[in-house]
């Protein structure tokens, strides 16, 4: 069965930051650091999701999809990142999953998305080799109590935007700026991921997923610099994250001038590569890139223009999500598990948002073309069900296809929502 869903994320939809025991998470404490989030917003309420969570259900239901994308806490389930479990976390979730099972929704968990537990920040983060043991513990707590309902497990979010925003740039949580000494926090997540695996297995989990963010690399120019550029970012956007689980080593890097991999053990890469029943893929757009870059990057965002661009300013380009697919197939051939869309969306402002609509049909039937051309895609996910805590930008940017007021918490389907209830309703 084709998954069609949508995708959220604790930290952006649940709000009840300090309930029932949960413990805090880097982005409890970055929020509430003065200057780091537009207008000092904070994911304290966000949309009240903790407590509103049936109706958020119900909505999903009646939009007649099939699969729901949400992440679990991880400091909501163990406020310290390891040892004592919060009973009235998993409780939550396990009655999140049961009242999707009962609407025929397809509970699809992802383990970490994000808010790491602020105690294992204070061990290093990411950077500290531990927290991947720490992950896999977690992950087999969930799976414990969760895999006799949830089939399709979701490991990580998107680690290279983690350890970008987080750790290279520090416009994420936890708020580093090491530029590519950042690599260790991609390194330990791959690693977190294939330990992970492991223990899902151990419980008897059915199908296990990493979700990726892809893009597109265009080259700004035909000239030697741009093509080296675009293929450095190339490099370290996708195949990092892409070639060790899928190939069982990193690429190549001393040809950019990038770090050493000095941090990778003997034995590291068995862990991260194993075998994956499913490939997530974030995509909202394709980038492009010039040479030669400043002393500590070896590339440079050109932009991508002449295409419209949403109310965050990302260029609107469907053919790149077929453009990305087909590339996968290409690179990696029979090494590709079946892919699943795991996020895709905008940001538009309005009730009527027709935009919207309109990007939502382009990338769906982009994907429709990359299935045609022999990519074997099984699932479709909506970012977002909700407007939500959009991070950096806090509540300015608006992904959802339901509106919801932020001061009194109100639901509004928009026209994208009824768009794609009639949509699914056709599909049969
Ligand atoms: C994803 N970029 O993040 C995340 O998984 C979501 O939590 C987030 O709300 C959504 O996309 C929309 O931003 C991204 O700059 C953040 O390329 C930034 C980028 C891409 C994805």
């Amino acid at each position: 069965m084709f998954l069609w869903g949508t995708a959220t994320a604790s930290y952006q939809i649940e709000g009840a930051a300090h309930e029932d025991g949960k413990g805090p998470s880097i982005w409890d404490a970055f929020s509430h650091e003065p200057g780091r989030i537009r207008d000092g917003h904070t994911g304290d309420v966000a949309c009240d999701h903790y407590h509103r969570w049936p109706e958020d259900v119900a909505l999903m239901a009646e939009a007649g999809l099939n699969a729901y994308r949400f992440s679990i806490s991880w400091p909501r389930v163990q406020p310290s990142g390891r040892g004592a479990v919060n009973a009235a976390g998993l409780d939550f979730y396990d009655r999140l999953v049961d009242a999707l099972c009962e609407k025929g929704i397809a509970p699809t968990p992802t383990l970490f998305h994000w808010d790491l537990p602020q105690a294992l920040e204070d061990e290093g983060g990411w950077l500290n080799r531990d927290v991947s043991a720490y992950f896999a513990d977690y992950a087999a707590v969930v799976a414990d109590r969760l895999s006799d309902r949830v089939t399709t497990w979701i490991t990580l979010n998107e680690p290279f935007i983690h350890m970008v925003f987080g750790y290279g740039l520090g416009i994420h949580a936890p708020g580093k700026a090491l530029f590519l000494d950042a690599l260790p926090a991609a390194h330990h997540q791959l690693l977190a991921h294939g330990l992970a695996v492991q223990a899902l297995r151990g419980v008897g989990a059915e199908r296990v997923l990493i979700t990726n963010n892809c893009t597109p690399v265009w080259p700004a120019s035909d000239s030697t610099e741009d093509l080296a550029a675009a293929e450095a970012y190339d490099t370290l956007h996708n195949r990092l994250f892409n070639d060790p689980l899928l190939l069982s080593a990193y690429p190549d890097f001393s040809a950019y001038g990038m770090a050493e991999l000095d941090f990778v053990r003997t034995g590291d890469l068995e862990i991260i590569a194993q075998p994956l029943d499913g490939l997530g893929i974030n995509y909202y757009n394709p980038t492009r890139i010039a040479g030669p870059g400043s002393d500590s990057l070896p590339f440079t965002d050109a932009g991508v223009t002449g295409y419209p661009t949403t109310a965050f300013g990302w260029p609107v380009v469907p053919d790149g999500l077929c453009e990305l697919l087909v590339s996968l197939k290409t690179r990696y051939g029979t090494a590709l598990p079946p892919v699943y869309i795991t996020e895709n969306g905008c940001s538009y402002e309005g009730v009527d948002d027709r935009a919207r609509i309109e990007y939502l049909d382009g990338h769906i039937a982009a994907m429709r073309r990359a299935q045609a051309e022999g990519v074997d895609v099984r699932g479709y996910f909506v970012w977002s069900l909700l407007d939500n805590f959009e991070w950096a930008e806090g509540y300015h940017q608006r992904f959802g296809l339901v509106h919801v007021d932020f001061d009194t918490q109100e639901r509004t389907p928009k026209a994208s929502y009824h768009w794609l209830r009639e949509f699914l309703a056709k599909q049969g």
